[in-house]
């Protein structure tokens, strides 16, 4: 099968309100590999490049705001089908509509401070990754889990 990355972020809100342990191990603990992790403080151009596809936005200005607002949480995670199982553990882009049991269902009230970003496709995932890590930040290892996780 197909080992796809994603580009996991816990945004300012999720890294002033000391979420990000909690919100690292949901991923852990389904499976998934960690191949890169730093706390990051972005620039407005990188915010802007990461968010390319909603320039023009009203909410555009604000996300960005907010976005570079404090420090962040990059997360590279990689395996079978993450992608969508993360979007999946991190629920609906406004937390009302968020399930419970998701990141944002259980932990979030309001789209403009979600807590969380996850890419929304493979292509994405590797654009993502590419923007916010530099190559020598990405570790290429075996967990000696892996054969508890898939046979
Ligand atoms: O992928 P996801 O984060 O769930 O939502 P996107 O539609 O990609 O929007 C990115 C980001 O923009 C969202 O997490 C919050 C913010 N946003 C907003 O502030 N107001 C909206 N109406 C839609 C999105
Ligand atoms: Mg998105």
């Amino acid at each position: 099968e197909q080992v796809d990355q994603t580009y996991i972020m816990v945004k300012p809100d999720g890294v002033q309100r000391g979420l990000v342990g909690e919100i690292i191990s949901r991923f852990e603990k389904k499976g998934f590999k960690l191949t890169g992790l730093k706390l990051f403080q972005c620039s407005k151009e990188l915010a802007e490049e990461h968010y390319k596809d909603l320039k023009g936005k009203s909410f555009f200005p604000k996300l960005i705001d907010y976005i570079t607002s404090g420090p962040v949480v990059c997360m590279a995670w990689e395996g079978v089908g993450v992608v969508a199982s993360a979007r999946k553990l991190i629920g609906a882009t406004d937390p009302l509509q968020a399930e419970p049991g998701t990141i944002r269902g259980d932990l979030a009230v309001q789209t403009g401070r979600n807590i969380v970003h996850g890419s929304d496709s493979p292509e994405n995932g590797k654009r993502e990754i590419g923007l916010w890590f530099n190559e020598a930040e990405l570790c290429q290892w075996n967990p000696a889990q892996a054969p508890w996780l898939r046979e």
